[in-house]
């Protein structure tokens, strides 16, 4: 815990006049989505007292059933940033196509993209969810927004971050210097710095995959998680444990916190499908937290920050957390 009390907003004045770091635009759109995270963490919170809960009874672009909450959240972002001033355009999970800010002069800098409710599956269940969040600069030289204006690699990211909502709300934010988590004070209704420079630890003895899909995986991603499982008799010589969330944002959360290996690789049910989290809402700014806290972020075989996208909805395969570990798996795939 951070000594004195530093609210968010106070951390991102400084982040811009002291340290230099972020120009005030962005300052001020990064406090319209925490404003909206705030916004989501209270209808979270209300769970069966409020009308939140149980499925939307309609799909999105990719398919997957929409949760009540998944639609809130998403109209949550859109409500809070439509007028902010600071965005161009957004780019959400749950919408198919962007959604260009309405007419205003001069036109925003930046473009936002979102998944507002990631987890899905663990909001009827009273398990940790969260919105994750990046942040780009508009590629200047022409007007309008386009939806190719967004296919930017990970390391184009201005600002990355999450909000959890589990036993506390949390938000975890990099812009460039490292990594901080707020928690949200209810009484006060701000966030609160409680952590600074985030470091992952190089090692860990601890995985998180969903083991279900063993009989699917690829052969390095087996031959790890074997190794893993032989513990203190096998080649690494360690007993390892193993967590799985199904929120990407709580299994992250936790490496960020103690340490740790996530992966949702690439597998056989669907090998057209290069996996199953999706580049821009999800790998790219969890892959930029990771390594602004000393961790690693790859597919397998190339750094996830260094992918050029292709599409909006783009799905990639996800292996990050400690960087020894990720260093590993990435080394088995160039083996194999
Ligand atoms: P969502 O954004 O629709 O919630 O899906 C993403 C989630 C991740 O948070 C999590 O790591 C993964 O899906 C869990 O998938 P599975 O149920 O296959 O284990
Ligand atoms: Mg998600």
């Amino acid at each position: 815990m951070v000594d004195h009390r530093i609210s968010l907003t106070r951390y991102l004045v400084e982040q811009q006049r002291v340290h230099g770091h972020i120009p005030s635009e962005l300052r001020l759109l990064l406090e319209v989505v925490a404003r909206a995270c705030k916004r989501i963490s209270f209808a979270v919170n209300k769970g069966e007292l409020g009308d939140v809960m149980g499925s939307a009874g309609t799909e999105n672009v990719q398919g997957e059933v929409q949760k009540k909450l998944d639609i809130i959240a998403n109209e949550t972002l859109i409500e809070a940033n439509e007028w902010g001033g600071h965005l161009a355009a957004m780019a959400s999970e749950e919408m198919e196509g962007i959604y260009v800010v309405p007419n205003r002069y001069p036109q925003g800098e930046y473009l936002l993209m979102f998944d507002p409710l990631d987890g899905s599956s663990n909001i009827d269940v009273n398990v940790s969810i969260g919105t994750i969040f990046s942040v780009l600069k508009k590629p200047e030289g022409h007007p309008g927004v386009h939806d190719n204006d967004f296919l930017q690699p990970g390391n184009c990211q201005v600002a990355a971050g999450y909000c959890i909502y589990g036993p506390q709300t949390t938000l975890v934010l990099t812009v460039g210097d490292g990594v901080a988590m707020f928690t949200l004070d209810r009484e006060q209704g701000s966030f609160v710095l409680t952590r600074e420079n985030v470091r992952i630890p190089e090692d860990t003895k601890e995985f998180a995959i969903n083991m279900s899909n063993v009989r699917h995986w690829d052969a390095p991603v087996k031959r790890y998680i074997d190794e893993c499982l032989a513990g203190e008799d096998g080649p690494r010589g360690k007993n390892f444990n193993m967590r799985w969330i199904a929120s990407m944002v709580a299994d992250v959360h936790r490496i960020l916190c103690r340490g740790g290996i996530f992966m949702y690789p690439w597998d056989k049910r669907e090998p057209r499908k290069p996996g199953k989290l999706r580049l821009m809402y999800e790998a790219n700014p969890m892959g930029w937290l990771v390594e602004q806290a000393g961790g690693a972020a790859t597919n397998g075989r190339q750094r996830i920050l260094d992918i050029q996208p292709t599409q909006l909805h783009e799905r990639v395969s996800v292996i990050l957390g400690s960087k020894n570990e990720v260093e590993r798996v990435t080394g088995y795939h160039a083996e194999a």
